[in-house]
């Protein structure tokens, strides 16, 4: 395996570095990793994701994780980052990640949010949303994660183009919804696996979000978190709360993760990673490297979980 000459895993980087990351990656590990673009932004940039694929006859099922469709959660694609880096380190040696990609294909979306994640580092650091106009341009954003189509718009979501919470103009109204829900849709029978990583919070959320009823496979999808929160925890003692999002938060509607298990995706996660609001959106880079460490044990305990079942 071989990185980018002298990238640094624990600062957070600009869209044209991790640009440049994704090319440099793909490029010097080309027979397990590939480059494709889902679509493109409301402000035309190519939203590439990485496909990590280990080369068989076998018919393969899906693990999916989207970092970054919140702007200002710069922890979840220094994440992405640090996880493809993990995989591409120890596939050959480590007989857990060798025995998942015999069944598995990883599909990462660094940065979904990319309009948005932009702004973030140019104008104002603290931005959620992408970067619509509406009302004539009077007001810009859509919350990314209120305009799935899971019960869009009822509860937990603005139809105020201000609000952080804005659910966009109609279910999949923005152009970044709209490319990953393509993707998923068009995959969805392999599709054993979506995870989507946020911060704040320390959580391992699962559905529901807009209904406090339980997934039909609410025991496995608990029962998969809580095996992920112990390892976590053993890293560096971090606590993480699991449970469905409507019981150990509020209800939200409209979110990628209830969205993906609406449509038949068995293991669906939303991930809040630290901290739990010292330092919030800014989590210093010093806490980058024990972050992703904890986390990519979580993720990995996730996958093998779900490759067993
Ligand atoms: N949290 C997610 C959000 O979209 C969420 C997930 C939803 C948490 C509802 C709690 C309740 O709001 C962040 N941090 O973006
Ligand atoms: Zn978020």
């Amino acid at each position: 395996w071989r990185v980018p000459e002298g990238y640094s895993y624990t600062v957070y980087h600009p869209m044209e570095e991790i640009y440049h990351w994704m090319y440099q990656i793909k490029e010097s590990n080309s027979e397990l990793v590939t480059q494709h673009s889902l679509g493109m932004t409301y402000e035309n940039r190519s939203m590439y994701y990485l496909k990590i694929s280990q080369p068989s006859n076998k018919a393969k099922k899906i693990i999916w994780m989207d970092c970054g469709i919140h702007a200002r959660e710069w922890i979840s694609p220094a994440f992405c980052q640090w996880f493809v880096k993990e995989i591409l380190q120890n596939y050959k040696t480590d007989p857990k990640i060798k025995s998942f990609l015999q069944n598995l294909d990883v599909y990462i979306l660094p940065v979904l949010n990319i309009d948005g994640y932009i702004y973030s580092w140019t104008t104002e650091r603290l931005w959620r949303k992408s970067r619509s106009a509406h009302v004539n341009g009077t007001c810009f954003g859509t919350d990314l994660n209120r305009n799935f189509n899971g019960s869009w718009g009822s509860i937990g979501a603005s139809h105020n183009c201000s609000s952080l919470t804005f659910c966009g103009t109609g279910p999949e109204s923005e152009p970044e919804t709209k490319a990953v829900a393509r993707f998923i849709e068009e995959r969805k029978s392999d599709v054993l696996c979506f995870l989507t990583i946020h911060s704040y919070g320390q959580y391992i959320l699962t559905p529901y979000g807009y209904k406090t009823d339980l997934a039909s496979n609410h025991q496995d999808l608990v029962e998969a978190a809580e095996k992920a929160a112990v390892a976590l925890k053993e890293k560096h003692g971090t606590n993480f709360t699991v449970g469905p999002t409507s019981l150990v938060l509020y209800k939200n509607s409209g979110s990628s993760r209830d969205w993906a298990h609406m449509i038949g995706i068995p293991f669906s996660y939303t991930f809040e990673l630290r901290d739990k609001g010292a330092y919030g959106f800014i989590l210093p880079p010093d806490q980058i490297q024990p972050t992703c460490e904890e986390t990519t044990t979580a993720v990995m305990t996730i996958i093998e979980y779900v490759n067993q079942k």
